[in-house]
């Protein structure tokens, strides 16, 4: 090989090509769910992630919900892996130095403290500017600029707000929010992408800036085909809606629509065999256009493939009640996986309501990682969801969540280069640690 003979990092030997983010280092001032979701991935994506915490208390989650007397919840657990944890008070005057510090020599701040939070720790994106022109800050709101700007937000109140929760349900019942968590996790995922495009960018500007996700932004972001739906609404009905052909008007908006489909294919989730016991024994069926055919056969109603009334998809559409319940006859003789089985061989598009713990026991979810079992020294074995993205040159490797201040005095030395005598200094002095344990000391 001659010094001319580069090899491009994606065909470098495996192991060799490190991790995606390699080299990032991110201050994760982040709690609860939406930011720690966003700074979890880029640690799953390589970056070295230092999550700060308050002395004593950490992050909230950490006591919440908690399953294992004494041991960190999987709440927390589950939302941060692969990262440091260092406990700062940034009230304390040396804290702040610290944090300071950490501003310096990290690539990307991330934050969702409710509004005003940050500027009155004294870290306003002036001042975090001026320390390190190279930093991204990037924040988790609940509201973009407007009348709701300083609301703190929790996942519910942003699926409320950000039209989800107007949209999900039955028609005529109240509105529903979803398992997803689309206003945090949601959220932390918008913010990671635009962390990585504010990085990409800084490659040829040189400069940091701001990133802002606002949790009402992200779930109307995922909720954008119903906005679609409002403005055809102003044209005439929806028809794929079931109310369409139970005859019942529309209102001034895009309405609740229980189980159809989002799509132009019509579908609807129907019992299966067992459902009389088994909440989840139901299947998401479509009755895709171009495998019309096929389901008339495999329902018992071959004659349907001609008959006037169902061989369109417009001639189907005023009767989708009729035929779902059709359709449903037939799945109640079969378990959601036999129908799975039958309607797979003829391309027919459907899934099967798989509950939680038929996920977490899942082969081929262990298999891709995507569910992992981690081991914790203080709560035992649990299992997180891994990376959901797969990069083929950066594998993701899940390590557990750190406990509270673990990495606390390895940052301050290896990262931050405090002296043994400094950081003896910096334990005194109640940068880092509660108050209880100052008194003791
Ligand atoms: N040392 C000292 N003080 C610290 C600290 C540290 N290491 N870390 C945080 N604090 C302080 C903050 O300075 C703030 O104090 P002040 O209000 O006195 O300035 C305080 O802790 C907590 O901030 P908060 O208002 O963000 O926390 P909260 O529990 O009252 O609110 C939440 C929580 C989520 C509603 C709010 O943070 C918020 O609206 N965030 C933005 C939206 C968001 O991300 N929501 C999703 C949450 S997940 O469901």
């Amino acid at each position: 090989m001659t010094g001319n003979d580069i090899v491009p990092p994606s065909q470098a030997p495996w192991g060799q090509a490190g991790k995606a983010l390699d080299g990032v280092r991110i201050l994760d001032f982040t709690h609860v769910q939406s930011g720690p979701t966003c700074t979890q991935l880029l640690a799953y994506m390589g970056a070295d992630v230092i999550k700060i915490e308050r002395p004593g208390v950490g992050d909230i989650t950490r006591g919440q919900l908690r399953d294992v007397p004494g041991a960190d919840s999987l709440y927390f657990t589950m939302l941060n892996a692969n990262k440091r944890s260092i406990t700062i008070d940034s009230k304390n005057r040396k804290g702040m130095e610290i944090l300071e510090r950490l501003v310096k020599i990290c690539d990307v701040l991330v934050e969702n403290f409710a509004p005003g939070a940050l500027d009155r720790m004294g870290l306003t994106w002036e001042h975090v500017h001026e320390l390190n022109p190279r930093m991204i800050m990037a924040s988790v709101k609940g509201f973009g600029p407007g009348p709701y700007e300083d609301c703190k937000v929790y996942e519910n109140v942003a699926q409320c707000a950000g039209g989800s929760a107007s949209t999900t349900g039955f028609l005529g019942g109240p509105p529903l929010v979803t398992g997803a968590q689309i206003g945090d996790t949601g959220t932390g995922l918008h913010l990671a992408l635009g962390i990585v495009s504010a990085l990409y960018q800084r490659n040829r500007t040189g400069r940091g800036q701001r990133v802002l996700a606002a949790m009402q932004d992200g779930v109307l972001n995922l909720c954008r085909v119903k906005l679609r739906d409002q403005q055809r609404l102003t044209r005439g009905p929806l028809t794929e809606f079931s109310q369409y052909g139970q005859g019942i008007p529309f209102g001034v908006a895009t309405p609740r629509a229980g189980n159809d489909s989002g799509g132009g294919q019509p579908g609807w989730i129907l019992k299966c065999k067992g459902w009389e016991t088994d909440p989840d024994a139901y299947i998401y069926f479509i009755t895709q256009a171009p495998v019309w055919n096929e389901i008339c056969d495999v329902i018992g109603e071959p004659e349907w493939k001609t008959h006037p009334d169902y061989a369109t998809p417009n001639a189907r559409l005023p009767r989708l009640k009729q035929i779902f319940d059709r359709i449903e006859q037939w799945t109640t003789t079969k378990t959601k996986f036999e129908a799975m089985d039958i309607l797979n061989k003829y391309d027919i598009p459907c899934g099967p309501i798989l509950s939680m713990k038929e996920l977490a026991e899942e082969r081929s979810l262990r298999d891709t990682g995507t569910v992992v079992e981690v081991d914790h020294p203080k709560r035992g074995k649990y299992l997180t969801v891994g990376n959901p993205i797969k990069l083929s040159d950066s594998p993701c490797d899940v390590q557990r969540s750190p406990l509270l201040g673990e990495h606390t005095e390895e940052i301050l030395s290896q990262v931050l280069g405090y002296s043994e005598k400094e950081i003896a200094e910096i334990r005194t002095s109640g940068a880092i640690t509660a108050p209880e344990k100052r008194t003791a000391a």
